[in-house]
């Protein structure tokens, strides 16, 4: 995978990539997943399929003892045969036009997911965009909101989590991406 751009926030890093997320090399990997954990198509069905067949059957034992991942919310497995310690699942907002209250859950999604690499104390993770295949939510604004959800974390100090990667894995997004990502 290819960086793109690197921005240092105090003692941290922000790195865009372009590539393929299963390729990265990281603690943990965030998932753009769904409610009831079936990773049958986008980035949650090629993570799945590279990790190896225990990916979804813990995620299948996790929804049956705690229930749907709710929106916003965030759910751990291994990673199998990718190169990470963990694969934090999350489940982004579907975009209904904005009057949902959208922007605050994928900004929780974000959030969470790094609170959780956090407490997992990780040093490295990597995110796909959230929300902005399948779930529809716009590109542009979606990546505004990725941002603000990183910033925000960084100012908190995180003693453990130190580089936050964002994979852009479409050519068409990657200068929209850099353009909306303005630090
Ligand atoms: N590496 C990095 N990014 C990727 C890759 C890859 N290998 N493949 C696709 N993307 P989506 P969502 C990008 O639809 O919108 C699934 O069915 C893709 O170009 O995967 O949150 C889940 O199970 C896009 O920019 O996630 C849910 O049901 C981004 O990943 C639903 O889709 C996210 O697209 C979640 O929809």
């Amino acid at each position: 995978n290819e960086i793109l751009k690197s921005y240092d926030v105090d003692n941290y890093k922000i790195l865009l990539i372009k590539g393929d997320i299963t390729e990265e090399k990281v603690d943990a990997i965030v998932n753009a997943a769904n409610s009831t954990l079936s990773h049958g198509g986008g980035v949650a069905g090629v993570i799945s399929r590279k990790a190896g067949p225990n990916l979804q059957k813990e995620s299948n034992e996790y929804v049956q003892k705690y229930g749907k991942v709710k929106t916003g919310e965030v759910a751990v497995t291994s990673a199998g045969d990718l190169n990470a310690k963990y694969v934090i699942h999350t489940v982004g907002p579907i975009w209904y036009g904005g009057n949902k209250d959208e922007r605050d859950y994928l900004y929780l999604a974000v959030y969470n997911s790094l609170k959780k690499a956090e407490e997992l104390e990780l040093t490295s993770v990597s995110l796909p965009c959230i929300s902005a295949g399948i779930f529809g939510y716009p590109f542009e604004k979606a990546v505004k909101v990725y941002k603000d959800a990183v910033i925000d974390f960084f100012k908190k100090n995180p003693k453990h989590l130190s580089e936050v990667r964002f994979v852009i894995y479409d050519n068409k997004n990657v200068d929209k991406f850099i353009e909306n990502f303005d630090i």
